[in-house]
């Protein structure tokens, strides 16, 4: 009886991700490698955040053009539309909605604290209000779905903390309602570094093209930027990413392909040359088959947006009745 009921427990997975640009590998080996998976083992939502994407301007048909193929890029990487949910954040308006109500429970303090607001509002020439609240959004779009698990590389670690305190909070002024979800970060390949400067993040929007390997470059050209990646001088491989992050990088990134852990990796090497021809190596060999899966689905735009409706539907069908909790705690009209 005990054993019966707790297999009827079901673990609810919510991610996202921006069309911002290209898909590159750190978004692949740190995040979209664990959706594939949970898809098998949860109950799983992904989404692709296009209002994510209006905190800096965006021209439209670009936007409209990087949506659909950010979504056929997930098709291809393996997210199953049969088994999981995959669908466009803004056909589904209770995202925006809820992520008003979430703004007026997170304090000022909180979201100046963001160390990706910091990062990404300096230097820059114009700094949106939506930059500032934009993890409001992010914990409505975790917060509407139930979620207990988020897969997300490191970068997200703090934007989960605060949807955690935004849902603890606002079930403490008005009710039990929100599901207090945590971060799933993967153990290794949780935070891939460029390869030209090893000491910041790979990221999609960086004008980084040597350090940035995208999911769907040339494979030629994956191979020339990993054979070319910012190691050290010492010739000694060893995992350390703090005294040694070029090579700990490369050894991250070669265990995300292979499944040995980076410590076991680094005793089969003596010198640089040879790790990086096998990353690369195994880098191309894993990005080969997405790159072929997605050629199929990109010739067929309109049978992935019908993919992504059927998924606005369902997804829907959670996110109205959680949005006509939120309403009736706060004393807004259900009617
Ligand atoms: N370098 C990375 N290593 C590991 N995981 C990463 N992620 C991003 N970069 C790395 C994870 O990818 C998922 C989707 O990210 P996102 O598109 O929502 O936004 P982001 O984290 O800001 O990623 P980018 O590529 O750096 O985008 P831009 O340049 O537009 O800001 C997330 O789970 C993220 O952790």
């Amino acid at each position: 009886m005990g054993s019966g009921l707790a297999s009827l427990v079901v673990t609810r997975v919510f991610s996202g991700i921006k069309p911002t640009g290209p898909v590159q590998l750190g978004n692949l080996l740190g995040a979209l490698r664990t959706w594939v998976d949970d898809q098998h083992r949860a109950d799983s939502t992904f989404c692709v955040v296009d209002l994510h994407a209006l905190t800096v301007p965006q021209d439209p048909a670009v936007l409209r053009a990087a949506t659909t193929e950010l979504a056929q890029l997930l098709l291809a990487v393996g997210i199953d539309p049969t088994v999981s949910t995959l669908f466009v954040q803004s056909d589904v308006r209770e995202h925006t909605e809820l992520s008003w109500i979430l703004e007026c429970t997170a304090a000022f303090g909180e979201l100046r604290r963001m160390t990706q607001f910091k990062d990404k509002s300096t230097d820059a020439t114009f700094v949106s209000a939506g930059l500032f609240t934009y993890p409001a959004l992010m914990a409505a779009d975790i917060l509407l779905y139930d979620t207990d698990e988020v897969p997300v590389g490191d970068d997200q670690r703090q934007h989960l903390e605060l949807t955690r305190d935004l849902a603890e909070r606002f079930n403490s002024r008005y009710g039990p309602t929100f599901v207090v979800p945590k971060a799933t970060v993967p153990t290794v390949a949780a935070r891939v570094m460029d390869l030209a400067d090893p000491t910041r993040k790979m990221s999609k929007s960086e004008d980084s093209p040597q350090g940035t390997v995208l999911v769907l470059d040339d494979l030629d050209d994956v191979t020339r930027k990993i054979r070319r990646a910012v190691t050290d001088t010492d010739n000694e491989v060893r995992f350390d990413p703090s005294a040694k992050p070029g090579v700990s990088n490369l050894l991250a990134i070669l265990s995300a392909c292979t499944g040995d852990a980076p410590e076991t990796l680094a005793d089969r090497y003596t010198q640089y040359g040879p790790l990086k021809a096998d990353t690369a190596d195994a880098v191309v060999e894993y990005l080969r088959p997405i790159q072929q899966r997605y050629a199929e689905f990109a010739e067929d735009p309109s049978g992935t947006r019908s993919i992504l409706l059927a998924g606005a539907d369902k997804a829907r069908a959670l996110a109205e009745p959680k949005m006509h909790q939120v309403r009736s705690r706060l004393g807004l009209p259900t009617d």
